[in-house]
């Protein structure tokens, strides 16, 4: 499929990378944009080899910039609540992908980028990242999921400052908080999400997607149904070839070659 505001793009094989691609606007979300995230994600869902997703911004300054403040400008109530509903549909999708979705972060990822960084299962940084959700500086409350998934991953009290005061955070003090996993210098860190999606690659894509799925659908259990879930899970792993030969390939102590059924 064609895109005009984001590039998808198979790096090499079951590896796939979403590029938000409007550099001069500092990849900053429109209702088109939205769209194509959307449309590209449910595209990587559908392919069975997929292994890893992972995604960025293009051009050196901006993961994202946040929702278009242009378009936004002259929204009535009701256009701002169904542009929200637009973004929430799209990461959404994103979210629920069978699959890892690896959000790679240099320079400015603010209020709609970081909503769209936290759709994704985890975070790496270049050491320029600038995180925040700023949306109060603008009159309006974030719109894309930032006052849900941020406490989620930070803990309420930190979100809650972050949110209500609109501050910016660097990559140094994001790691502190948890809400990237890792900072690596600007100019290395797509190959260090290369590197780590290979590893993933390289794992039982069975196991992981039944893996990513516990922790995503856990979240909203309590911890006895997310327990059974992991349970059920756990037994349908033994009706898989990856199964087999994983356990059978450390016995022999020698690499396992899953194939994913
Ligand atoms: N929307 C539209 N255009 C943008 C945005 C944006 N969010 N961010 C930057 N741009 C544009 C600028 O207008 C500029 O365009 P032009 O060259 O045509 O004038 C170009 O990108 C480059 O930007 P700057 O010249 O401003 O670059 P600086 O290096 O001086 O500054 C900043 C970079 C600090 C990132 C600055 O651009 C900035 O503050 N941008 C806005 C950041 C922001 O507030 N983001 C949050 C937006 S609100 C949001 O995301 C809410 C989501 C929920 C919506 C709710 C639904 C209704």
């Amino acid at each position: 499929m064609a895109y005009d505001n984001v590039v998808l793009e198979e790096v090499e094989a079951g590896i796939w990378r979403l590029t938000v691609n409007r550099p001069k606007s500092l990849n900053a979300l429109n209702s088109a944009t939205l769209d194509e995230i959307g449309a590209a994600a449910a595209e990587v869902g559908r392919d069975p080899g997929a292994r890893v997703l992972l995604l960025t911004g293009s051009g050196e300054k901006a993961f994202v910039a946040g929702a278009d403040i242009s378009e936004m400008q002259a929204f009535t109530a009701d256009e701002g609540h169904r542009f929200s509903m637009r973004a929430m549909a799209a990461f959404r999708t994103l979210e629920t992908l069978p699959i890892p979705v690896i959000a790679v972060v240099r320079g400015y990822c603010l209020g709609g980028g970081l909503e769209l960084a936290m759709a994704c299962d985890w975070l790496l940084a270049g050491a320029s990242a600038a995180l925040g959700q700023p949306e109060v500086t603008l009159g309006v409350t974030p719109g894309f999921g930032g006052s849900q998934r941020l406490p989620r991953r930070i803990g309420t009290a930190m979100a809650m400052e972050l949110i209500l005061t609109g501050r910016r955070i660097d990559a140094t003090e994001a790691l502190r908080l948890g809400l990237v996993n890792h900072v690596h210098p600007d100019d290395r860190v797509m190959d260090e999400a290369i590197a780590m999606a290979r590893d993933i690659a390289a794992r039982g894509p069975i196991a992981v997607r039944l893996a990513k799925s516990l922790v995503v659908r856990g979240q909203d259990l309590d911890l006895d149904n997310a327990c059974a879930l992991e349970s059920q899970a756990f037994g349908l792993s033994f009706s898989t070839e990856d199964q087999k030969e994983g356990m059978a390939a450390f016995l022999a102590r020698r690499p396992a070659a899953f194939k994913g059924r």
